[in-house]
């Protein structure tokens, strides 16, 4: 997998490139990260990459040009790409955008700042239109990050041996049940006996239990998509009562 990044801000991206999930898998060559400075491809003396919208109104719009030659800039890989513009307007971002972008071979994330980018750029160059949730951000570059974080830990051999994404919340569109570690008591409240009885299979549906409950509890719009089956939907009819 192979990402682009065109972005006026380079710098935001270092620490999560280098540190982490997704710089292991840069350093172990699984994925491919490069991130381009919009003002690169900037002329004049002041390489601006923004200037007043036409028709007047507050705020300044991202030039076309600059992101064009950028765009241009960037190697298309052989198999499958996809540009993609992170956008208050976009589509909302969730796992299974995630699944479908992490069978792409690569990503061009093109961030915007200020009020947008010229409407010209979305009608030439632009595939997909992404937005990371209904709250207004400064720009574009939190966005292409979470898509980053998000798509890469599906991408086969990012995770490593420590955990796979099958177990992963969301995988089968609940939430994840308690989870605790030692000590056995801390501040006076004590891990659920039933983990500490090696009882695999009471444990195994305690956590369904729990899973369900809690969903139920805080994100009942879940359960409409989640995967259930005879036993879960069992569970969840005596947790309604
Ligand atoms: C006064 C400006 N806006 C009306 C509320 C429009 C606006 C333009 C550009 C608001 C935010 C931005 C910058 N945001 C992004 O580029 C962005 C974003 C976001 O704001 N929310 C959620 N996902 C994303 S992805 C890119």
């Amino acid at each position: 997998m192979r990402f682009d990044v065109l972005t006026i801000f380079p710098e935001l991206f270092c620490p999560h490139l280098r540190d982490g999930i997704l710089g292991r898998a840069v350093k172990n060559g699984i994925l491919h990260v490069k991130i381009i400075n919009i003002r690169d491809f900037a002329r004049g003396t002041h390489k601006t990459t923004d200037d007043r919208p036409f028709g007047g109104g507050n705020g300044m719009v991202m030039k076309p040009g600059p992101i064009y030659r950028a765009l241009q800039s960037v190697d298309r890989a052989n198999g499958s790409s996809l540009v993609v513009l992170l956008s208050p307007q976009g589509k909302a971002f969730d796992q299974s955008v995630a699944w479908e972008l992490a069978t792409l071979d690569q990503i061009i994330l093109i961030c915007g700042r200020y009020e947008g980018v010229d409407e010209r750029i979305r009608l030439i160059c632009v595939d997909s239109e992404l937005s990371i949730g209904d709250y207004v951000l400064s720009g574009g570059e939190l966005g292409a990050m979470v898509v980053m974080d998000a798509v890469s830990r599906l991408v086969p051999g990012v995770l490593g041996g420590e955990r796979s994404n099958i177990e992963d919340s969301f995988q089968d569109g609940l939430l994840e049940y308690p989870q605790y570690t030692r000590p056995r008591v801390f501040q006076g409240k004590s891990v659920p006996p039933v983990l500490l009885s090696g009882d695999h299979e009471k444990i195994r549906l305690w956590r369904r239990k729990e899973s369900l409950k809690r969903t139920l509890e805080k994100r009942p719009d879940l359960l409409k998509n989640a995967s259930l089956d005879r036993e879960d939907k069992e569970i969840l009819a005596k947790l309604r009562k």
